[in-house]
C-alpha cells in the first residue's frame, strides 16, 4: 500500500449558492479512492481580502489523507474547481469555488506552481480560524494556528456561518 499523507485544503466561495457549493466540493474532493476525509471545519462568513469590491465569502478547511503526489493533488483540486464552474478572470476576484492546498504532510516547496505551505495562509484568518476550530493544536511554520489567527488582520471580519444568513 502506498504511503498516505495528510493535507489541509482551504475552500472559499462568494458567487452562487456558496454553502451548497462547499458541501458538494467536499464530497467531490474525497470521492477518489486515493483521497479520504480526516477532519472538516465549520464554515465561516468572511469579508473579502484583496481584490475588487465583491460579496462576502464562505470559507472552510478540510484535512484529507491521500496517496496522491503533491502535483496530482493540485490537479485534483483544480478539477473540482472546474467542475464547479470556477472561471479565472480577476486575481483575488469573486469565484464560485477556490481550493488551495495549505499543507502537504511536512513537505515544503517554493515552486510557484505549487508553493507549500501556501505562502499567504499564515496571515489569513479566513484560512486560519476555521483550521483552528477544526484542530485547536494545529501548527503552521512552528506557530499555533490559533495564535496566528488571532493576529491576522482580517479576523474582525469573520463570523461563524449560520444557516439563516443565506449564501
Ligand atoms: N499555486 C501555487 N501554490 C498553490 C497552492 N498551495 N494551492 C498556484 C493552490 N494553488 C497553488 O491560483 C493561481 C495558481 O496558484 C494556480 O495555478 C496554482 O498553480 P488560482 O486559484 O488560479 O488563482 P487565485 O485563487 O485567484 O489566486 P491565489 O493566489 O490562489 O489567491 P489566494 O491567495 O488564494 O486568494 N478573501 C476571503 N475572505 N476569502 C477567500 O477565500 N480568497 C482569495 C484568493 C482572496 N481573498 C479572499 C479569499
Ligand atoms: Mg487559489
Amino acid at each position: 500500500m502506498s504511503e498516505r499523507v495528510r493535507s489541509v485544503l482551504a475552500l472559499g466561495s462568494n458567487l452562487g449558492a456558496s454553502r451548497d457549493t462547499l458541501v458538494r466540493a467536499v464530497a467531490d474532493l474525497v470521492e477518489p479512492d486515493g483521497v479520504s476525509l480526516y477532519a472538516l471545519s465549520p464554515v465561516a462568513r468572511t469579508k473579502p481580502v484583496g481584490g475588487p469590491e465583491q460579496p462576502d465569502f464562505l470559507n472552510m478547511v478540510i484535512e484529507v489523507e491521500s496517496s496522491l503526489a503533491p502535483l496530482e493533488l493540485l490537479a485534483h483540486c483544480q478539477e473540482v474547481e472546474e467542475k464547479h464552474q470556477r472561471t479565472r478572470t480577476v486575481r483575488w476576484g469573486p469565484r464560485t469555488l477556490d481550493v488551495d492546498i495549505i499543507t502537504y504532510g511536512s513537505w515544503t516547496s517554493d515552486d510557484p506552481t505549487l508553493t507549500i505551505p501556501h505562502p499567504r495562509a499564515a496571515t489569513r484568518a479566513f484560512v486560519l480560524q476555521p483550521w483552528a476550530w477544526m484542530d485547536p493544536g494545529a501548527r503552521l511554520n512552528g506557530r499555533l494556528v490559533s495564535e496566528l489567527a488571532a493576529e491576522a488582520p482580517d479576523l474582525p471580519g469573520l463570523v461563524p456561518f449560520e444557516e439563516d444568513q443565506g449564501g
